[in-house]
């Protein structure tokens, strides 16, 4: 189960991770790619639409595949992309031809891991330094096609503000669980932007840590299993920054204090709307509490050293 649970973090903050990479040259893309059908979003203003629901692109769904539509990439001034899940993080491998039918161009991404810290695959992605990701990402620029894929998760993903959604259908699927898998099959990967993704191995100086506000916290039961910030508690270094990523529907806060004795003033997210992300950096070491302004059954904690 720990694994289960460190792989699903670990998908969750990588996917900030691929949102902070591609945010770097995401932005000369944007600028100088084609022009984007949101028409709320300019491709100059410095956008706050971290909270403004974006309309979803009309398209005729085909009949008999399933569609997924985009939120928005979490990573903090990243507020550029757009991301899908299509196959939640698992311990298992999933493999299978994905068929997808997208409202514009997008990106596939697969996460393996995690991985022996004797592999070296050429994009890696740590949250701790220990529990170490692969990272496959492949631009195929177009809206239609299809892909064989090979991961723990599946996603879909683009570079800019607007909402995309895509039809799809996995062909194939099959599930090798961790036991089952042979070392010796490698991914056939076609990284397609390899040369121009930025490295994400090993991050020098502070690090930013991804903690989740889970879907479904809103009502309570996420207590029972210290679940309702994923995760709950986390210790970092002093200098080190923690986003909140909120992936639920509900907005939510990340308030210093608890819920008895009300805000310790030290840091305070107000509202954070689905889909959008909360940063603090942590300067001085201590034990630090937190809870949810309007769902107080929400506590985490952050120990900084
Ligand atoms: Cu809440």
């Amino acid at each position: 189960m720990a694994g289960i649970d460190k792989a699903a973090i670990g998908f969750s903050i990588a996917i900030v991770a691929i949102g902070v990479a591609f945010a770097m040259y995401g932005d000369a893309a944007q600028n100088a790619g084609p022009s984007v059908s949101a028409p709320a979003v300019t491709s100059t203003a410095p956008e706050p639409v971290m909270d403004e629901p974006k309309a979803t692109p009309e398209k005729p769904m085909k009949a008999g595949w399933e569609r997924a539509t985009s939120v928005q990439d979490p990573g903090m001034g990243h507020e550029s992309h757009q991301l899908a899940v299509l196959l939640a993080p698992s311990e298992n491998t999933y493999s299978g031809t994905l068929l997808y039918d997208a409202s514009e161009n997008i990106q596939l991404v697969t996460l393996r891991g995690p991985i022996g810290a004797d592999e070296k695959p050429a994009k890696t992605w740590t949250p701790d330094g220990e529990t170490i990701f692969e990272l496959t990402f492949v631009d195929p620029k177009n809206a239609k096609g299809e892909w064989e894929f090979s991961g723990n998760a599946l996603a879909v993903h683009t570079m800019f503000t607007n909402t995309f959604v895509v039809d799809y259908k996995i062909l194939d699927l099959t599930e090798t669980e961790p036991m089952m898998e042979e070392k010796t099959v490698e991914l056939e990967e076609e990284v397609a932007m390899e040369d121009t993704t930025p490295a994400m191995d090993e991050p020098a100086g502070p690090m930013t840590h991804t903690v989740e506000m889970p879907a479904g916290t809103s009502v309570p039961g996420c207590e029972e299993t210290n679940e309702c910030y994923s995760p709950a508690d986390i210790t970092i270094n002093a200098g080190d920054t923690v986003e909140w990523v909120n992936v639920d529907t509900a907005a939510h806060t990340v308030t210093g204090g608890s819920p008895a004795d009300g805000p310790s003033g030290v840091f305070d997210s107000s509202l954070v709307m689905g889909g959008a992300s909360y940063s603090f950096t942590f300067e001085d070491a201590g034990s630090y509490d937190y809870f949810c302004m309007v769902h107080p059954w929400m506590v985490g904690s952050v120990t900084v050293n």
